[in-house]
């Protein structure tokens, strides 16, 4: 059979940190290969399935040997002769093989390559681009894409304690025009930056280094260079944020450095509920720590109704989780990054947890990235209606980018933009009623 793997290589490659990283390579009888890179985390959930590092002093402990030896002397001859369009049997022997739960055996970074590589391998032997495998004929709509202005939390030194400051352009009508107006806005920020100083570079995920006094600064600075571009805050563009607040959740509280003080949980509630009265924000990610449901519950029940509340260290890209926010009524919209969950098949099935729920799904990247765009196609294929690269500027992240404008582009005037209904049905009817 043609789809049967007759190879399973893995190899180190560099990150955009400069550490190592690990990408795999599948080849098929038939002579179709695909290959992956396993992306990074810097601000990482406690639940999350764990990378696999050599540790001692070479590389700073992020060595991969270990997890490229695993590849080479279990995983490479348990997957020969499987079929390799069968990803949901492909990813059950990657996890059964590991048989921890958490992936610490051998790695979700050897997992996750693997799994996505043979993920490639199988479009490839259809001849099709990995989105058209992915959907098999299904609707998909072209993502909203959520792109970062300003870096901070534990990507810039923790220079502001929110992490993300991103734009978004429901409205924009596509992917292409959602692209044009953000570059606008990258530039009028940058030009507002030197105005306040000498701009010191980007952080780890190419937006603007900061230089805040604190994090309404932050956000103020960014609605002027929203409409510093020419663009109507509020109306055309929107703010979204990533608080990552596990980062600095300390007891249920949490230490906002640039406000040298510790907020109690409620007064987290009320700071964001403040946030989003005040300025134009539509989505807010992990305003809370890793397992603090009750106080994403008190936020989400204020002000879910208009404003996206994402799960990412909270929900892990686990279908589970998803099932306990749900009913604790804590999210809206869940986060997925592969390798979170450590195989496609999971981080599929806690996206399709929060589709079943009508929540916002959005596919995401890592702070620690490569060039490889297989969550474009991700995003695409599943459908997964909105994507979070990162910044406007460095090849790690634009290579994301730039690939859903091929695939845009390679669907003509049948290219739908996923806009503001990828947002839960709520806050995508509120969007749309001005
Ligand atoms: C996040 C991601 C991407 P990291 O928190 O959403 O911004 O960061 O990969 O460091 O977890
Ligand atoms: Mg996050």
């Amino acid at each position: 059979m043609s789809n049967q793997i007759s190879k399973v290589i893995a190899r180190q490659v560099w990150d955009s940190r400069g550490r190592p990283t690990v990408e795999a390579e599948v080849t098929l009888v038939s002579g179709a290969t695909g290959r992956a890179i396993a992306p990074a985390g810097a601000s990482r959930g406690a639940h999350e399935a764990v990378d696999l590092r050599d540790g001692g002093t070479a590389f700073g402990g992020f060595g991969v040997a270990r997890a490229l030896a695993g590849v080479e002397a279990e995983i490479a001859p348990a997957l020969l002769g499987q079929d390799a369009t069968e990803q949901v049997t492909i990813d059950r022997l990657l996890i059964d093989l590991d048989g921890t739960p958490n992936k610490s055996r051998l790695g979700a970074n050897a997992l996750v390559a693997v799994s996505m590589a043979n993920l490639h391998a199988a479009a490839a032997s259809a001849h099709v681009p990995l989105w058209q495998w992915l959907a098999q004929g299904r609707p998909v709509r072209i993502p909203l894409p959520e792109i970062q202005i300003f870096g901070g939390g534990a990507h810039a030194g923790r220079r502001t304690d929110v992490q993300d400051f991103m734009v978004m352009a429901p409205k924009a009508g596509s992917f292409r025009r959602a692209l044009e107006i953000t570059a606008d806005i990258y530039r009028a920020a940058g030009q507002l930056m030197e105005a306040r100083g000498p701009i010191t570079g980007v952080a780890d995920e190419g937006g603007w280094w900061p230089n805040f006094t604190s994090n309404e600064d932050a956000l103020d600075v960014l609605t002027q260079a929203i409409e510093r571009a020419g663009y109507r805050a509020g109306e055309e563009v929107f703010i979204s944020l990533d608080i990552a607040a596990n980062e600095f959740c300390v007891d249920g509280g949490y230490s906002m450095a640039l406000d040298q003080r510790i907020l109690s949980a409620d007064e987290m509630v009320e700071r964001m509920v403040a946030w989003a009265g005040r300025y134009p924000i539509v989505s807010i990610e992990d305003p809370a720590g890793q397992d603090e449901f009750s106080t994403l519950a008190k936020i989400n029940a204020q002000i879910g109704h208009r404003v996206q509340i994402i799960g990412d260290d909270v929900l892990v890209t686990n279908a589970e989780r998803v099932g306990r926010a749900s009913d604790a009524a804590a999210c809206n919209a869940v986060l997925i990054k592969v390798n979170q969950a450590g195989t496609v098949t999971e981080a599929k099935a806690a996206l399709d947890a929060g589709k079943a729920r009508g929540w916002g799904t959005i596919v995401s990247a890592r702070s620690g990235e490569t060039e490889d765009v297989t969550i474009s196609h991700l995003s695409v294929g599943w459908d997964g209606g909105q994507l979070k690269v990162g910044s406007f500027t460095r090849s790690e992240r634009m290579a994301k980018w730039n690939e859903v404008l091929r695939i845009e582009e390679s669907l003509g005037s049948n290219a739908v933009y996923a806009g503001c209904d990828a947002f839960f049905a709520p806050v995508a009817a509120n969007l749309t009623k001005g």
